[in-house]
């Protein structure tokens, strides 16, 4: 059995929430928070056997979009009073940040 952790945008989380149960994957989601834009997203934990796994892994490609949103970074350049003001940097946001992980073990108890 393989665990899939999928990070992905708030936008998106519902649609895959859906589409992931109508195809029979059981589905935990986590409300989290990107270290960069420090905004929210969406962590899904699915239990996958083996031979499902790409089926999965195509559906989560299938329904996450790429966007692009703004994130504020630090000037390189001190201004003219010596501060270095924030500058809005655009950065392109998924379609989903996806790892794969073993299981060792799995019970329901
Ligand atoms: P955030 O950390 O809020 O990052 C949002 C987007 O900002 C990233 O999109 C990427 O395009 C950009 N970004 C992140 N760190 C950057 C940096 N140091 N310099 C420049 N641009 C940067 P994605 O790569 O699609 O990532 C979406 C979200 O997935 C991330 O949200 C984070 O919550 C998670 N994530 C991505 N890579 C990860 C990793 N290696 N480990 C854990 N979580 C990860």
């Amino acid at each position: 059995m393989k665990l899939i952790i999928a990070i992905v945008q708030d936008e998106d989380a519902q649609k895959l929430t859906s589409t992931l149960m109508n195809e029979g994957y059981s589905v935990t989601k986590l409300a989290t928070t990107g270290g960069f834009l420090r905004s929210g997203n969406t962590t899904f934990l699915i239990g996958v056997d083996e031979e499902r796994l790409d089926h999965a892994m195509e559906l989560i490609e299938k329904v996450c979009k790429s966007r692009k949103q703004f994130a504020t970074a630090p000037s390189p350049v001190a201004d003219t009073s010596g501060g270095y003001a924030p500058y809005p940097v655009e950065v392109t946001v998924g379609g989903a940040t996806v790892f794969v992980v073993e299981v060792k073990d799995f019970r329901k108890i």
